[in-house]
């Protein structure tokens, strides 16, 4: 067998790029927001991006734009752990849980999530310390600072460099807390403390992140370096510039892409696999 992403009791294969499946239950996400912020509209749209062939459903129930407000965990629990239930019940895919907060992974873990996806890159030592109680999949993603203030002037020696030390600092703090090394994907975290230049340099060097020896998940969907490059200001327009994102990382050794617009993203991977020759 080749190399896996253990997920609880889930062993991921990554034979080729993982497909995840955003479900946002939020009133305010930058680029779907409101939309599913109701449970039933949440698990109808995660259902959906299943049918369309995604790997893993990853749910959120906070808002991590930039200049957004933290939402009491209390709140945030509420909206989505009817979620997370409901579609490790029924969905069929794992489940990963986009949480900074300790009780809601704690919680979503007891709700069937088999993956932990933190954006803070379990620097708070309860969600480390919940990540190895657990047998969870982990994403340690790079976030300078917090959302509120990340995008005033992100400033960075060697962006590349740092991204990676912290990376690789905060996987060996886990494993040193008892998580194998087989739970652990790294994410530079595209558009999280980042200029333009930053996230198009951290894109550039997945090889080199990658050689880490970590899976490396990028989330690039809809996001505003694409408006940048294009000018398109509106995320949902943003659809061609996330494939072309995608696919590049892909090329690059990303082994999970988190997307908004799976259907396109899965078929835009199989093309490009058979044109590498790669089995479908
Ligand atoms: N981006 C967002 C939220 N969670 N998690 C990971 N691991 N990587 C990301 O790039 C990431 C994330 C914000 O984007 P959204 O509002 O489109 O979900």
């Amino acid at each position: 067998m080749g190399r896996v992403w253990q997920c609880g009791r889930l062993a991921l294969g990554l034979e080729r790029p993982l497909v995840m499946g955003i479900v946002n239950v939020t009133p305010d996400s930058f680029s779907d927001g409101g939309e599913h912020a109701t449970a039933d509209a949440a698990v109808e749209h995660g259902l959906r991006l299943v049918s369309e062939g995604a790997d893993v459903l990853d749910v959120g129930g906070e808002s991590t734009r930039p200049g957004a407000d933290e939402v009491p965990p209390d709140v945030e629990a509420e909206r989505v752990l009817p979620v997370v239930e409901r579609l490790a019940r029924d969905a069929g895919v794992p489940v990963s849980i986009d949480t900074r907060h300790a009780r809601v992974a704690e919680a979503a873990i007891a709700a069937g999530a088999s993956i932990v996806n933190d954006v803070a890159g379990f620097r708070d030592p309860a969600m480390a310390g919940v990540a190895a109680r657990s047998d969870a999949g982990l994403v340690v993603m790079h976030m300078l600072g917090e959302p509120k203030s990340m995008q005033v002037q992100p400033y960075y020696d060697d962006v590349v460099s740092e991204v990676r030390a912290f990376l690789s600092q905060q996987a060996d703090t886990l494993i040193a807390a008892g998580v194998a090394r087989s739970r652990i994907c790294v994410d530079p975290g595209i558009g999280f403390g980042k200029t333009l230049d930053h996230n198009l340099e951290l894109l550039r060097a997945l090889p080199k992140l990658a050689s880490l020896g970590f899976p490396v998940l990028v989330g690039a969907s809809r996001k505003r370096m694409i408006g940048d490059i294009t000018g398109e200001a509106d995320p949902k327009r943003r659809l061609g510039g996330s494939v072309g994102v995608a696919l590049w990382a892909a090329a690059r050794g990303a082994r999970v892409l988190r997307v908004h617009d799976v259907r396109e993203t899965v078929q835009a991977l199989a093309v490009w696999r058979a044109l590498e020759g790669e089995a479908t």
